[in-house]
């Protein structure tokens, strides 16, 4: 296994042996740090928090929990071990030894798909960053926070890659990550949903959810590219996203948790009587199913365009797979169609679509099938306390702003319906102005007492680490 270097960069890449790039990211780190003051979470910098930091890539030691100072975690720089012999898995030149630098036809390429995905991380702890001042309870508190340095330790990740393997233009890059900002009109994010406002916790739970869950797949596709430094960096960072998918799933599991058993307490058996439900302090069932309606579309649009020569091209020449690619039993795709439902003149029509150009959907399939397990979870819940009222994900083609769909308007059921007819419907679909008030309402005061559970929330099944839930994850004074 690979050694932990402890300088002033903790790695595993020995970056001790290459004078020219740790100078460069040396050089980086002051410009991070203060772009993480500025924008890392803001009132809390100066907290201990009961933190995991990375300190090994072994998968019975690669985590460390201790109090921290945020602006003093060790982001470090992280590669799963290599693969010995390890061959290009897919696409046209399959079976051939996997890059360890560059190829030049490719340079412009990956250079882009690595500013892209890292582009996402800094996004996420942007949108994020007033929300410890809300937060439901310490143990949430803590978890935000784990979130938030680990998206900063993935842009460290993706950084790296910039520096190493990309010489001057890399280096621009990684300014340019540091100076563009979420939801800014003239220096915005990359990427559509890490421009939206995430400023409540439910929208944060269904981010972590939904759109940390698009993290997983693109970095299960990156990590079966043919350039071996992004593979490995991505496969070591798919262990930390775990973390963040529990925190999504366990927080909205929480709520339902929460506002089904106060329904069934007090004898609410009507879902829709959202009023009711409202009276009592809690998140009502429908409001949910909105936040899940807006998340989730948002969150497919971040696979890209249904019909994509993009796609192809990155699975053609290696540089992005499909989602545990070993799986397949075609690695060429080049014969293969994939049937896709086109909207044409009004209606819906079922073509033929090239495997390879439908490589963003078959992505997104997956991506499809894993939130509905989730989903499952949450509606179980419910009906364990005996409530009717089930969660849905709604059609792929509802609320949609990239691809084949975004010119259309769709129901959630996916029919086809007019502009005007969407508008009219759209309160019932979407979290309206009122709901997102509503929300906002539950959470205007924080929670910074360990021992106490904001009324929205259910208390979590364990705490972190062997420790209590009311252990003290933040030492914060009010
Ligand atoms: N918003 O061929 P198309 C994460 C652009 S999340 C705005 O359809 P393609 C995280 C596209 O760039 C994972 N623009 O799609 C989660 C192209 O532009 P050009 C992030 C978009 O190229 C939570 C045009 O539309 N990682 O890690 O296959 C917290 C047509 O493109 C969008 C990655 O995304 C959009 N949603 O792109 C923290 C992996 N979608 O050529 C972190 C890297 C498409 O017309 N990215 N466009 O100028 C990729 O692999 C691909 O670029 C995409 C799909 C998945 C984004
Ligand atoms: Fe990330
Ligand atoms: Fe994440």
């Amino acid at each position: 296994m690979s050694s932990v270097n402890n300088e002033r960069i903790p790695n595993n890449v020995h970056l001790g042996d290459d004078k020219r790039l740790q100078r460069a990211l040396e050089a980086w780190q002051p410009n991070y740090i203060k772009w993480w003051t500025e924008m890392g979470p803001e009132g809390f910098q100066q907290d201990d928090v009961f933190l995991r930091t990375a300190i090994s890539v072994t998968s019975e030691g690669w985590a460390n929990f201790d109090y921290v100072k945020m602006p003093e975690y060790r982001w470090g720089i992280f590669l799963a071990d290599p693969v010995q012999d390890r061959r290009i898995g897919f696409g046209d030149h399959m079976g051939q030894p996997v890059w360890q630098e560059v190829p030049g036809e490719h340079r412009n390429a990956l250079r882009r798909i690595i500013v892209t995905q890292a582009d996402t991380e800094p996004a996420s702890v942007e949108q994020q960053r007033l929300l410890g001042q809300t937060c439901p309870s310490v143990y949430d508190l803590r978890n935000l926070f784990q979130v938030n340095v680990e998206e900063g330790r993935h842009l460290w990740a993706m950084v790296y890659l910039l520096h190493s393997y990309f010489g001057r233009d890399g280096r621009e890059e990684a300014e340019a990550l540091l100076e563009r900002r979420s939801g800014d009109q003239d220096k915005p994010r990359i990427l559509g949903a890490f421009n939206e406002p995430c400023t409540d916790w439910l929208s944060f739970f269904m981010f972590t959810f939904f759109t940390d869950r698009d993290g997983k797949f693109q970095l299960l596709a990156l990590s079966e590219s043919a350039f071996d430094p992004l593979s490995r960096t991505t496969r070591f960072m798919l262990t930390e996203e775990a973390h963040h998918m529990f925190v999504g799933e366990t927080g909205v599991l929480r709520v339902c948790d929460r506002t089904a058993g106060q329904m069934a307490a007090h004898g609410i058996k009507d879902a829709a009587d959202v009023d009711a439900v409202r009276k009592l302090g809690l998140v009502d069932l429908p409001t949910m199913q909105k936040y899940l309606n807006l998340w989730y579309t948002l969150s497919l649009d971040l696979f890209g365009g249904e019909i994509s020569s993009n796609a192809a091209t990155y699975f053609a020449t290696g540089m992005k797979g499909r989602a545990k690619e070993e799986q397949f039993e075609d690695h060429l795709a080049l014969t293969g169609t994939y049937a896709m439902d086109v909207p044409k003149d009004g209606a819906i029509v079922r073509e033929d679509v090239a495997m390879r150009n439908a490589m963003n959907e078959v992505l997104r399939d997956a991506y499809v099938e894993d939130c509905q397990r989730g989903v499952d979870k949450w509606n179980r819940t419910i009906a364990a306390h005996g409530i009717d009222f089930t969660l849905k994900l709604p059609s792929r083609r509802f609320h949609r702003h990239i691809g084949i769909y975004a010119n259309v308007c769709a129901d959630p059921e996916g029919n086809l319906l007019s502009k005007d007819a969407f508008e009219a419907k759209k309160d019932a679909w979407l979290p309206s102005a009122a709901d997102k008030a509503y929300v906002q309402s539950l959470m205007t005061k924080p929670v910074y007492d360990p021992k106490q559970m904001a009324n929205w929330i259910a208390a979590p099944k364990q705490g972190i680490k062997g420790r209590p839930v009311d252990f003290e994850y933040v030492r914060h004074e009010a």
